[in-house]
């Protein structure tokens, strides 16, 4: 694969003939694969793309371009893409389909677990995001995975393949989560819907946010979608395949003032205060995903052992158990009081 990817770069205008290629990000990312590649000048990033979980990649593309173009023109900083010799900015060969991006210097990501000042300073970066994103016409915006948050769908696609462990009684007994999200007033706008930590970059030097990464799902949502996902990934120590879940109330508490310092006015108070919820749903949604995943021989997200699918489902439910038994903190907390 690292051949493959150093001859793919060769496809675009790097900065020089590309010398060695490295896996980045490995574990964090479970759909697309990434390489760091050195070049004679620089350093690109360079990605194969998962074409079974996006198969418009038109979408996707024109999604990306709009999108980074919207944050550079505020001056925001974000993602680059580098075109390829021929002038697109994907290139197919035997391996797949190819992407690249400047590679973005000086950056590191945020601990894991996160410390009080990382998870503040990603959140922040995500509230950034969120409030940088609020004038971005929604129509504007294509859908390359529709149905992404839609929990209810993503119940009954478990429900189709349900077996009868312990992990599905447990699904079936939250059933109502599955739309708990829906009926609320809260405006469809332009969300990342990836909001896990490891899909920001911090300064290394001052550990402040320097970007926000893994564009592809930027798509029209709920702010609960995007702070509930980071929440679900970055209040609780242990990692996604891990079933310890002791939730960090002081570390929920930064991840709250950092996100509703970024978001500001943009975000309303009927948004915040489904933040909690938010929360528990965005847990509840991705233990369903991945059970459903486990259930179906790992299809969607790549795993290293069998099993891992269910150990990371087992993980969210942990998670959604622990934001119960503390509802009233985690809402007060979630809804910035
Ligand atoms: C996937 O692409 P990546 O690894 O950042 C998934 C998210 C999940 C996440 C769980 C397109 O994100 O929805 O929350 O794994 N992305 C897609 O780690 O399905
Ligand atoms: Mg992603």
């Amino acid at each position: 694969m690292i051949q493959a990817a150093l001859a793919a770069a060769g496809a675009f205008a790097t900065p020089g003939r590309p010398v060695s290629a490295a896996p980045m990000g490995e574990g964090a990312g479970h759909i697309h694969r990434t390489f760091r590649v050195t070049c004679e000048r620089g350093e690109v990033a360079l990605q194969r793309l998962n074409t079974q979980v996006f198969p418009d990649l038109d979408a996707v593309m024109a999604n990306l371009q709009a999108v980074t173009a919207h944050l550079q023109g505020k001056g925001v900083k974000t993602l680059e893409l580098v075109p390829t010799n021929s002038g697109g900015f994907l290139h197919t060969d035997a391996e797949g389909v190819w992407r690249c991006t400047r590679f973005i210097a000086g950056g590191r990501m945020p601990l894991e677990p996160p410390s009080l000042h990382d998870a503040r300073a990603a959140a922040k970066a995500l509230g950034d995001f969120l409030a940088a994103m609020a004038d971005f016409p929604v129509a504007g915006l294509r859908v390359p995975i529709p149905g992404f948050h839609d929990t209810r769908a993503r119940f009954e696609a478990f429900r189709a393949v349900a077996d009868g462990s312990e992990e599905a009684a447990f699904a079936f007994t939250h059933e109502f989560l599955a739309d708990a999200l829906v009926d609320r007033t809260q405006p469809i706008r332009p969300v990342h819907n990836d909001t896990k930590l490891a899909n920001v970059l911090l300064e290394a030097e001052t550990g402040e946010g320097l970007c926000v990464l893994d564009l592809d799902t930027v798509m029209p949502g709920l702010a609960a979608h995007d702070f509930g996902d980071l929440v679900r990934s970055a209040a609780f120590d242990g990692g996604e395949d891990e079933v310890t879940a002791r939730l960090d109330l002081d570390r929920l508490r930064a991840l709250a003032e950092g996100y509703l310092e970024g978001a500001g006015e943009s975000v309303t108070r009927a948004e915040r205060e489904a933040f909690g919820l938010g929360a528990r749903v965005l847990a509840f949604e991705l233990g369903l995903r991945f059970l459903t995943d486990h259930l179906e021989g790992d299809r969607y997200f790549a795993v290293s052992h069998p099993g891992q699918n269910l150990a990371r489902a087992r993980a969210q439910f942990a998670r959604l158990r622990a934001l119960e038994t503390q509802a009233d903190a985690v809402d007060r907390i979630c809804a910035g009081g």
